[in-house]
Formats: structure tokens, C-alpha cells, sequence
């Protein structure tokens, strides 16, 4: 597959831009490895409708978009892909080493540097796209984010010193999902989520589950199952975690973010 790379200055979401592409397209032209990239966005999106902060030339705001060849069920798979990808290609081109929390985001020191949005938007009565949106902080100093961020986020300038230039990490990026979705397609979720783990900043950590913004209960994060939900040992049992959020218990007992 040839990526395709369309550059914004300004968009309201790369993903909402990639639906509209997909909902418009005519039959004979494929969208799939169309890269969309903006340089801020005024709606960036979150999952479950929060917002996602995108100030101008100050990240990596892109939606890649992709016809997966997996059943329904396994699409979610997409995004272990995605966030792997993102760790290795910074992890190449940098210092740095990040890690994983599920279900999607790219953490250094604990902090969120990169979150991923995974929507899948049909375009027929039968097949489907994936609008794999993709937004990592490069250049913001912690003063750039909103305060309710300011311990919680991070860029790659604040934990390094190296310059990175944007565009090549692009490319290194796009170069590690290839990679990863054809891994995903060919030998199934195995090896992805082998090397997830393996990058992973929970697995064996006491975590907290919440769902939409209601703590369910707390537990050791043991495993990731071959469908991508978090297995939590509480003292209830072993819980089966699908769509929720994650927090991790740090020294003093809290739980961050
Ligand atoms: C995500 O959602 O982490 C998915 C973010 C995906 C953003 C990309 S940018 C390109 C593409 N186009 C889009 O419109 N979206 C995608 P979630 O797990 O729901 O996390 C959202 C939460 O992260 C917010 O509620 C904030 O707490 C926090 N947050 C917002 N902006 C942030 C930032 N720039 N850095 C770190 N954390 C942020």
C-alpha cells in the first residue's frame, strides 16, 4: 500500500474530514491509505464526545484511513496496531521510550502524549472503512496546555532535549502501521499484542476502572485478551474490561487520570 498524504491547515476533526471523504466518495476510487493531516484542528475529538486539544503546529494531528480485511469484531484490534506503531516510531526516532495504556494512548512519564481515536465509518450497505485519528503533542512546554492538563499531558519536547521533525516521524509512523495491520491481518492479533504488552504501562499495575466517569472497581490489570478487553484481577474475582477508561495507582496511592 502507497500512503497518500493530504495536508490541512486548519480542519475542524482529520476524522470527521475523513468521513466526509468516505461518504463522498464515488465507487471507483479507493480511499484506502489516505493519510489526512491538519495543522490545528478546532473540533479535535476524543472518544465518547470529549475534546481533544490540538493548538496550531504544535503536534501531529492525522487520520489514516484504511479498508481493514478482519471481520467487524476484530476492528477495534486497529487501534492496539495503531498505538504500537506510534511507540515504535517514537522510540526510532527519539530517546524516548513510550508505553501503552489501554485501550489507546501513548504515555512518557506517565503522562499522555498521544491518544487514538478508531471510528469505523461504512460506506456501503456491506463495507467499511477505518478512520484511524492519530493526534501525539510534539513542541507544547506544559504552560501550552489547559491547567486541567498540565499534569496529565506531555510533549516530546518536554521529555527530550532532540529536536523532532514532525514530518519524519510521520513517515515512521505510517511505516510501523503498514507494518503492524498487515501483521494483524496475516497472523491475527497474537504477535500485536505480544509487543503490546510488552510496551504496556499497566499490565501487572493496581488500576482503577471507570466507566463513563463512574469508578466501577479497582484490581491488578493482569492480561490483555485475544479480543482486546483488559483482564483486572479484584477481589471479586477476574473481571472482563471492554469499553472504559483506565487509571493507574502512582506511589501516593492516587490514581492518575
Ligand atoms: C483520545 O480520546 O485519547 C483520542 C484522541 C484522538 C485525537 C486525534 S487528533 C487527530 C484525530 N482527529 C480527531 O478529531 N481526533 C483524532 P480519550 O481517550 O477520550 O481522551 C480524551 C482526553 O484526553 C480528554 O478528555 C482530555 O482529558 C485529554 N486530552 C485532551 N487533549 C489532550 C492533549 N493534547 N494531550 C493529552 N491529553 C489530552
Amino acid at each position: 500500500m502507497q500512503w497518500q498524504t493530504i495536508t490541512f491547515d486548519t480542519l475542524d476533526s482529520t476524522n470527521l474530514e475523513a468521513k466526509r471523504m468516505i461518504q463522498s466518495q464515488t465507487a471507483a476510487q479507493s480511499l484506502h491509505g489516505t493519510v489526512i493531516t491538519a495543522e490545528s484542528q478546532t473540533g479535535g475529538k476524543g472518544r465518547l464526545g470529549r475534546a481533544w486539544e490540538s493548538p496550531k503546529g504544535t503536534g501531529l494531528w492525522f487520520t489514516a484511513i484504511i479498508e481493514p480485511h478482519t471481520t467487524l469484531a476484530e476492528a477495534s484490534l486497529y487501534s492496539f496496531a495503531a498505538a504500537l506503531s506510534v511507540a515504535e516510531a517514537i522510540s526510532q526516532t527519539t530517546d524516548l521510550e513510550p508505553k501503552l495504556k489501554w485501550p489507546n494512548d501513548v504515555l512518557l512519564n506517565g503522562r499522555k502524549l498521544c491518544g487514538i481515536l478508531l471510528e469505523l465509518i461504512p460506506y456501503s450497505k456491506t463495507a467499511y472503512y477505518l478512520a484511524i485519528g492519530i493526534g501525539i503533542n510534539v513542541y507544547q512546554a506544559k504552560e501550552d496546555f489547559p491547567p486541567d492538563l498540565q499534569e496529565k499531558a506531555i510533549s516530546l519536547a518536554m521529555a527530550s532535549n532532540q529536536h523532532v521533525d514532525r514530518m519524519t516521524l510521520l513517515d515512521a509512523i505510517l511505516e510501523q502501521l503498514q507494518k503492524n495491520c498487515t501483521l494483524l491481518e496475516t497472523q491475527g492479533f497474537a504477535p500485536v499484542r505480544e509487543q503490546w504488552i510488552a510496551q504496556s504501562a499497566i499490565i501487572g499495575r493496581e488500576v482503577s476502572v471507570q466507566q463513563y466517569g463512574i469508578p466501577l472497581y479497582t484490581g491488578i490489570a493482569e492480561d490483555i485478551a485475544i479480543d482486546g478487553s483488559l483482564l483486572v484481577r479484584t477481589v471479586d474475582g477476574l473481571q472482563t474490561v471492554t469499553a472504559a477508561d483506565v487509571s493507574l495507582r502512582s506511589q501516593d496511592g492516587n490514581y492518575s487520570f
